[in-house]
């Protein structure tokens, strides 16, 4: 996959993509990042990526022109025509998991950043595809949320975790939170591992896994059941001990 960003601090963008799973991926040749800088497709002398909202109001307000060129200077480069053109803004429909999945499915994708108080509403209407936000607070620019939506769809395409099994078991795959996981020493300051899982029984372990999952999600994030990917006997199993599961 590759993924083009514009935006106007590209070094707050090296780093992230310079460690760990990523940095892997990228030696692997599975991903290629690219920041662009927007300001690198300005005119003026003064390099003016914003400036004051049409109306009045507090801040300023990207320019269109510098992020229209930038990209259609990209697509060309790249002589490509139908990618993704997705602008990270507060107003996006709201990442998670499911859309994570929907991205990684693309062979290339590009992230509009914005920054400070806007973006030229043309940018929404004629240049984006789609708008994400990762999450209902605001921060200072869309740097900081395209490393997230990076990092989150990067590890979904094959090959870039050593095991893709461990992605079957992930929280919110399925809508439910992970179960919880242990690891040696069998006994630690007197907390013991549950004895189930030192049983060997594979069968009695998936099922195990599975009723802790339903009851860590019941337990901490009630509103994730709902759309929970759960069968009669499951939804059954909460009803039954919904008072116990408080
Ligand atoms: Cl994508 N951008 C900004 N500036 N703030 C956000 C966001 C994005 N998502 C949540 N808050």
């Amino acid at each position: 996959m590759r993924i083009d960003i514009f935006c106007l601090f590209p070094e707050m963008l090296v780093s992230p993509f310079e460690q760990s799973v990523i940095k892997r991926a990228k030696d692997k040749g599975i991903v290629e990042v690219s920041a662009h800088n927007i300001r690198d497709y300005t005119h003026d002398k003064h390099h003016t990526v914003d400036d004051y909202p049409y109306g009045g109001g507090a801040g300023m307000v990207l320019k269109p022109e510098p992020i229209f060129e930038a990209v259609e200077a990209v697509k060309q480069q790249l002589n490509v025509n139908n990618v993704p053109i997705i602008l990270l803004t507060p107003a996006g429909r709201l990442f998670n998991q499911q859309i994570a999945q929907e991205l990684a499915r693309h062979s290339h994708l590009m992230l509009i950043c914005g920054h400070y108080e806007g973006i030229d509403e043309r940018v929404h209407e004629h240049l984006a595809t789609d708008e994400i936000s990762i999450g209902d607070y605001v921060l200072t620019g869309g740097e900081l949320a395209a490393i997230v939506v990076i990092d989150a769809v990067a590890r979904l395409i094959p090959g870039v975790l050593g095991s893709e099994m461990s992605l079957t078991s992930d929280s919110h795959v399925d809508g439910l939170l992970e179960y919880p996981q242990y690891t040696k020493p069998q006994a630690y300051r007197g907390w013991a591992v549950p004895s189930i899982l030192l049983s060997g029984n594979h069968h009695e372990i998936a099922c195990w896994k599975r009723r802790q999952a339903i009851l860590s999600t019941v337990k901490r994030r009630r509103d994730l059941i709902e759309k929970a990917n759960l069968n009669q006997e499951e939804k059954k199993w909460i009803f039954e001990n919904s008072l116990n599961l408080k």
